[in-house]
């Protein structure tokens, strides 16, 4: 056997000597995760856009209704916490819009039931008010009672949850799930007991669970098999605290999940990461990838530290990828504030020997439905937007933030209000929309600025520089970013590392012949980006040397 393979590896050599193959070109990327392709679009499915009043459900809760709770709040203004009509025909007959301005991806908030009547307990709600639930609705989809069970204001006639998937898949839109473990419903504090509340069904209707309106230091666990899912301790405001540890749990939740992956989920974003163990995350996950390998999967840990955060990539933990709540802050402090200096945000992208796992593939954004909306003007809106769809990471829009719509409001002061169809129809007239169009379809359409390594060249003041490098499999692209968040005209002028070769302008102007040492000058105008694409393999050498730096220490130094 041996006689007969050695030379047939030797005919092979002597094959590809004669032939003169080229040696490999070097592996350089951010992320090889498939996901990172897709910039995602988030949307409160109450909230956007009422595709069917037939499922509204308008009628629903009796004394405690839950469609059109109204907050009012000063000059006419006003906040909601019931139901506004929003379902999954309202984003579907969206899709187009949502894939034209450049998404691969649509993040909806959890589909599982909620209560059927606005809970009573809690404190009172009020205009501008964070952490009060009294009179509100489950409308947003995170009080989920059947985790088996879609909620009733979702779906229409032919447009259920796998038909939903499959026409947005076909409308070129993967389904992120919003997925719930950390709790419940609101579970006590009622001051009568509500069906539902506190309460979790399985898949055949039948109750598992039941709080009993008691306060959790008086569930008895030990005793009551109805108190076994919860933690006799709080944990967020009134909400159930599903207790982790107990295997059943973890059967309820996978097997819930595992269901509407098939039924068409593409991946999913976890709320409330951070008030799970670790150790669950690491069952959950396993059980989830045993089926469906290499399952996407990013949560919210709602921490601005990073050591806080970054344990949750590990594998050891799961390896589920994160919000990237620490940039967040710094994306609002610089793009909030004239004057501000992009150095900030340098600090807050930790490209080696980081906290995480690979800060690649991080979800980055900067705001949602739980903060205050990005306080800016449309300058600061299109700034960031630049940003998020040229640096690090896979951006999140929140539905809204293309119109700049309530720009700065929190929870109860606009943040989720009523987006509709009469806002998408105007949004081309935003100036907004119109640069977010433009960078985030060529972020769609350049793999270099979805996963390309990121090689920081200048961050001071109002100007930043780097390029993005991916080169894998026979693909090579370089990318120059130069962006300017200035309220007049800046010059660039690029020559570290710069390879020489012909550089496209890929958003427009001329393309730029560099020579071997030579530079790059372009101007760009205030508030706006220049981006510049080499399809060539890497061949200078410092710059070989920064990126496999890069491609080395891109981890957490443990990993
Ligand atoms: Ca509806
Ligand atoms: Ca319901
Ligand atoms: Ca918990």
């Amino acid at each position: 056997m041996k006689a007969w393979r050695v030379p047939a590896l030797a005919a092979a050599l002597l094959a590809c000597a004669a032939h003169a193959a080229p040696a490999a070109e070097a592996d350089y990327y951010g992320t090889l995760e498939p996901f990172a392709a897709d910039a995602i679009y988030f949307v409160m499915t109450d909230r956007f856009v009422d595709g069917d009043p037939s499922n509204d459900h308008r009628d629903q809760g009796g004394a405690h209704r839950t469609f059109d709770i109204p907050v009012p709040g000063p000059d006419g203004e006003s906040a909601n916490i019931g139901y506004l009509g929003g379902d999954f025909k309202g984003i579907l007959d969206n899709a187009g819009y949502i894939r034209g301005m450049g998404f691969g991806a649509v993040w909806i908030t959890p589909i599982v039931d909620n209560p059927d009547e606005a809970f009573t307990g809690g404190a009172p709600v009020h205009w501008g008010s964070f952490w009060t639930d009294q009179g509100k609705a489950g409308y947003h989809g995170y009080w989920g009672v059947n985790f088996y069970k879609l909620d009733e204001h979702l779906p229409s006639a032919g447009l259920d949850y796998a038909q939903f998937t499959a026409k947005m898949h076909a409308a070129g839109l993967k389904v992120v799930q919003d997925i719930v473990v950390n709790h419940g419903s609101p579970a006590f504090s009622m001051p009568e007991r509500q069906p539902q509340f506190g309460q979790l069904f399985d898949q055949n209707g039948t109750l598992i669970a039941d709080a009993q309106n008691l306060p959790p230091w008086r569930l008895d666990p030990r005793r009551n098999p109805l108190h076994r899912f919860y933690h006799a301790y709080e944990d967020v405001a009134q909400l159930s605290n599903i207790d982790e540890a107990n295997p059943a749990v973890l059967d309820y939740f996978a097997g819930a999940y595992l269901k509407w992956i098939g039924e068409g989920t593409d991946a999913f974003r976890i709320d409330t990461l951070g008030h799970v163990s670790t150790a669950f995350w690491r069952r959950f996950a396993a059980r989830i990838r045993a089926a469906h390998p290499g399952f996407f999967m990013f949560g919210e840990a709602f921490d601005y530290n990073p050591d806080a955060i970054g344990k949750y990539t590990w594998p050891e933990n799961g390896g589920i990828d994160v919000l990237d709540f620490p940039l967040r802050g710094r994306i609002a402090e610089v793009f909030e504030h004239a004057g501000s200096d992009y150095a900030r945000l340098l600090d807050g992208l930790y490209l080696t020997n980081g906290p995480y796992a690979n800060p690649y593939e991080l979800v980055t954004f900067y705001d949602n439905h739980d903060m205050k909306r990005l306080d800016a003007g449309d300058a600061g809106f299109i700034d960031a937007n630049n940003w998020l769809f040229t640096a690090r990471g896979i951006p999140a829009l929140y539905y809204g933030s293309e119109t700049g719509f309530m720009r700065g409001r929190g929870e109860h002061a606009g943040n989720r209000n009523y987006y509709g169809q009469a806002r998408i129809d105007a949004a081309p007239r935003s100036p907004i929309y119109r640069s977010l169009v433009r960078i985030a379809r060529l972020r769609a359409a350049t793999p270099a600025l979805q996963r390309g390594l990121m090689l920081p060249l200048r961050f001071a003041g109002d100007q930043a520089a780097f390029y993005r490098v991916y080169q894998h499999g026979g693909m090579h692209q370089v990318a120059l970013v130069l962006l300017n968040k200035g309220d007049a005209p800046t010059r660039f002028r690029v020559s570290d590392y710069l390879q020489a070769g012909r550089w496209q302008a890929a958003l427009g102007g001329r393309s730029v012949r560099v020579r071997d040492g030579g530079a790059l000058e372009a101007t760009v105008p205030a508030h706006d980006v220049a981006v510049y694409l080499l399809d060539a393999p890497v061949a200078r050498a410092d710059l070989a040397a920064q990126l496999e730096r890069l491609m080395a220490e891109k981890g957490h130094p443990a990993q």
